[in-house]
């Protein structure tokens, strides 16, 4: 069988977890209208008729303002050069700039082939896609290309089928049927932070990490306890709202989800609690899931 690691690079906000969600035909990986959403590496298993695929979400690569940022950049950086094909999104409504080639001096693709997804094409007027793609075609020749709409599912299956091609025989990495790496407690974490993000505006969304506090498995409705973490006083009244409204809304959103995931009843507490910088702060990226381990 064809089977091997694929991962899936590009700037934030192109459609990287747009794109795994549609090949997997779940939603593993959160997706908002935010910058820098996904800030983990996210497996989702693919298994076609004769090939295993594992596709790999990373974060937004981008110029980093907080030691996250150089984590998550990290992140992509490692799976890139680990992986046995690389696709590399670009956004085709999007022209050339500066933060390109930001993004591809830094690339460490490590000779494995390489696809340019031009997704969004749907928002790309065709000759502005046609002079993106003269520039990948000249700076990276021997790379494979194609058009997508991740957010349609449009043209997923092809790329499905180009990746298989380029994989080489393999074993199947995962024999059982998980389609996921991520356990419930990271998707329930995920689910509470993609409520926050939708919720809220502007600089907000990049403070916040989740915590769970507990969670009591036997209890019926199960019992999470989790904290919203933000960096200021100020943000910690936003995220509660007047008369505590919004966290409310957040609250009864993320339980139905997470209801859904687990096919259970469940009484969702948040908490809001401060920390002051904890983005520059290693024991606490460490906390919150954002440290990359030494491989
Ligand atoms: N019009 C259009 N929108 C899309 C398409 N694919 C994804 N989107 C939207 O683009 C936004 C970003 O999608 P994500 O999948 O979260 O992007 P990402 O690359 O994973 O972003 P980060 O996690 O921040 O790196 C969401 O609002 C998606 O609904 C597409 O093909 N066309
Ligand atoms: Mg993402």
């Amino acid at each position: 069988m064809k089977s091997g690691f694929v991962t899936i690079l590009g700037h934030p906000n192109v459609g990287k977890s747009t794109i795994l969600n549609g090949i997997i035909n779940r939603k593993i990986s959160i997706v908002t209208d935010k910058s820098q959403t996904t800030r983990n590496v996210i497996k989702g298993i693919y298994r076609g008729k004769d090939s295993q695929i594992i596709f790999i979400d990373t974060p937004g690569i981008h110029k980093p303002h907080a030691k996250l940022g150089v984590e998550m950049n990290n992140m992509a950086y490692s799976s890139a050069h680990e992986a046995d094909v690389n696709l590399l999104v670009v956004d085709a409504s999007k022209r050339f700039d500066e933060s390109d080639e930001f993004l591809l001096s830094h690339l460490d693709i490590n000779n494995a082939p390489l696809i340019i997804v031009f997704n969004k094409i749907d928002k790309a007027r065709i000759t502005e896609a046609e002079a993106l793609k003269a520039i990948y075609r000249q700076k990276l020749p021997q790379s494979h290309f194609i058009d997508t709409v991740a957010s349609e599912r449009f043209n997923l299956e092809e790329l499905i089928a180009t990746v298989e091609k380029l994989l080489p025989e393999g074993p199947e990495y995962y024999p059982g049927n998980e389609i996921t790496d991520k356990d419930e407690v990271f998707q329930i974490k995920e689910i509470i932070r993609e409520k926050v993000l939708k919720t809220l505006r502007d600089e907000v969304p990049h403070s916040i990490a989740i915590y769970v506090n507990n969670i009591d498995w036997e209890e019926n409705p199960l019992h999470i306890h989790a904290s919203i973490i933000v960096e200021k006083d100020s943000q910690k009244g936003i995220v509660i709202g007047a008369n505590g409204k919004r966290i409310k809304e957040i609250g009864l959103k993320a339980r139905k989800s997470i209801e859904k995931l687990l096919d259970k009843h469940v009484y969702l507490e948040l908490f809001v609690k401060v920390q002051s910088d904890w983005r520059n702060n290693d024991e606490l990226l460490e906390a919150y899931g954002y440290k990359n381990k030494k491989r």
